[in-house]
């Protein structure tokens, strides 16, 4: 038995999403439509049920920074108050003293994303990741969007794979999913044809992914887009994963308007057409991992929510971030490690502190709460049958034995098969 196919839904068009999802099809074009025009409560039951199924109470978060390296880019997409032109006031071109100031002592993974320089070569560009991993060889390193490492294609003039066998020999673990934006070719013309496109994006990943490399791919929506393109950018990037298994985490950003003149500036979003579209990616990204509630964009609180619409992952605390606070964000610069754990006991979920690829590190259950390790193996299936702990007190952790073994002798997970 699981949570969805227990769940009891009132609304026709989330009901049907339910009963496609429990005969394991993925959902089309069409059911995504109405799931967004569904009532956001019955979407957000569906979709916690979902999240819950796969990984029990847990929520992931990361102790991270984001290192923004240079603002400077030759190009200038409509929807980015961050880039700024070589001499334009405001521009800036990190030292190393500065890149190596991020790489705080207590961090264990560093976000590197910045602009496509006019005077760097790739070697400065593969420079930042080996003075971090100088620094911290611990570290794992998620750095360079695939709009950046085909920016390096045209530096060197030599292929995807040459560019990310280099940035693997000098330290890089994982690729962010910056630069998605929305996969239509209308929404590229209209804000930022310049930049490269679907085919080119994913072209950078699937080489990513056969190296070895694992990635992230993000949506950036409440700008232009139509629900139709947000539907068709999920489904694209579905197809994609069926194909290569490669991608981590799924991450809806909210537009931030800034001063970037495509809506006022305090025109965000709204709460509802955040929780739905984390919903939503959840349901119909049924191949992909993680969802990630990504705070900055969204807000704390919003992000709270949506850790019971779907979302299963925190990012981290983050600190100094440029691009969303540029274009106006009202989030924090950072969360305390501490913070971001009380927002998941606010959830009512369970916080586990990972890496780069999910491994867990730690796990902090709130005082007084009973966390049981759910094994993730067939030959489990007996022990948890009828297991359905009415307390919020109890927490259910799907745990491979290894860390089962590691979290029982440290006193975080107080009962599991072992
Ligand atoms: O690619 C630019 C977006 C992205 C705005 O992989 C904007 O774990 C909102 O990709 N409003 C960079 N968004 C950030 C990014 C990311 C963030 C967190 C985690 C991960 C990950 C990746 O920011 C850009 C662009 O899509 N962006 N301007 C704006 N005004
Ligand atoms: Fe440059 Fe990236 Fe901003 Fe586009 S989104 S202008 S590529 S920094």
């Amino acid at each position: 038995m699981s949570h969805v196919s227990e769940l009891r839904l009132r609304d026709a068009s989330v009901e049907a999403a339910r009963q496609k999802l429990l005969s394991g099809d993925h959902l089309t074009q069409e059911e995504g439509v109405r799931l967004f025009d569904a009532p956001v409560m019955e979407l957000g039951r569906l979709a916690d049920a979902f999240v819950r199924d796969r990984h029990g109470d847990r929520v992931f978060f990361t102790v991270n920074r984001q290192l923004n390296p240079t603002n400077v880019c030759v190009l200038a997409c409509k929807f980015c108050d961050y880039a700024k032109k070589p001499d334009a006031p405001g521009a800036y071109t990190m030292t190393k003293e500065q890149i190596l100031s991020h790489v705080d002592p207590e961090i264990t993974e560093i976000h590197i994303v910045g602009g496509l320089h006019n005077k760097w070569r790739f070697d400065d560009y593969l420079q930042i990741i080996r003075w971090v991993k100088e620094a911290k060889p611990d570290l794992s390193v998620k750095a360079y969007t695939a709009v950046e490492i085909d920016f390096f294609c045209r530096l060197t003039k030599k292929p995807a794979e040459w560019v990310l066998g280099e940035l693997k020999a000098a330290g890089l673990d994982a690729l962010p999913g910056g630069g998605a934006e929305v996969f239509s070719e209308r929404v590229r013309k209209e804000l930022f044809k310049q930049k490269i496109g679907a085919r080119t994006w994913f072209d950078v990943h699937k080489k990513a992914h056969r190296l070895g490399i694992q990635s992230n791919v993000t949506l950036l929506y409440g700008h232009i887009e139509t629900i139709q393109e947000r539907l068709e950018h999920m489904i694209q990037v579905r197809e994609v994963q069926d194909e290569t298994n490669g991608f981590l985490s799924f991450i809806p950003l909210a537009f931030q308007p800034g001063n970037t003149g495509i809506k006022t500036r305090n025109d965000f979003t709204s709460a509802v057409d955040d929780l739905k579209t984390i919903a939503v990616s959840r349901l119909m990204l049924d191949n992909i991992p993680h969802i990630k509630a990504y705070w900055v964009m969204l807000t704390a609180e919003v992000a709270t929510i949506a850790l019971n619409f779907g979302a299963d992952d925190m990012d981290g605390t983050v600190g100094e971030e440029r691009i969303a606070h540029d274009a106006g964000a009202i989030s924090p610069m950072e969360l305390a490690k501490g913070k971001l754990i009380d927002i998941i006991h606010d959830a009512g979920k369970l916080p586990v502190e990972r890496d780069v690829w999910y491994n867990p590190i730690e796990v902090y259950p709130a005082k007084d709460t009973v966390v049981v390790s759910k094994m993730p193996y067939l030959n489990s299936v007996p022990f948890y049958h009828d297991f359905r702990p009415a307390l919020n007190e109890v927490k259910l952790a799907p745990l491979m034995p290894s860390a089962l073994g590691r979290f029982a002798r440290e006193g975080s997970v107080s009962a599991g098969p072992l």
